[in-house]
């Protein structure tokens, strides 16, 4: 790949509380392409596989009701370095403790259940880019 492209998800909880918008803008405005956009219904199996790291963790089923619970909206984004670049936007896990500027950090907070509800996911590696976007936009 020249131009390395991740995956970036607006969660069903994004996109619910309608920042699809303000999360691309950030995107955006960073300098990123936007390069392919999905509206998706996302089941079972496709969230197995998109969160096959985790199975087995207590946080697991509460993640999959979450991501179940209404349509989300993925991107594929492209740019020099964006996998990075995107996950420094995104800030970290813990939206209470994402730093200020973030999108997590900014938009999101605790709201008290047994998942952090942190409103985007973004690649963590070339690999996971790759495997994920498959996952995502080839169905
Ligand atoms: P990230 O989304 O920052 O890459 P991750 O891959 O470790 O984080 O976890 C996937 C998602 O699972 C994360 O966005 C929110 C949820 N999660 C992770 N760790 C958690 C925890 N300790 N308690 C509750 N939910 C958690
Ligand atoms: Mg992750």
């Amino acid at each position: 790949m020249l131009v390395e492209e991740t995956l970036v998800l607006v969660k069903p909880d994004g996109v619910a509380r309608n920042l699809t918008g303000e999360i691309l803008r950030r995107i955006e405005a960073k300098g990123y392409s936007l390069v392919d956009i999905r509206l998706v219904q996302a089941d079972r199996d496709l969230l197995t596989q998109h969160y096959a790291e985790h199975e087995g963790k207590p946080f697991f089923e509460p993640l999959l009701e979450l991501m179940e619970s209404g349509p989300t909206v993925a991107f594929r984004i492209a740019g020099n370095r964006v996998i990075e670049g995107f996950r420094m936007l995104a800030g970290t896990t813990d939206p209470t403790t994402a730093a200020p500027g973030t999108i997590r950090g900014d938009l999101g907070r605790d709201w008290g259940l047994k998942v952090q509800q942190n409103l985007v996911h973004g690649s963590d590696s070339p690999e996971s880019a790759a495997r994920e976007l498959a996952l995502w936009f080839t169905r």
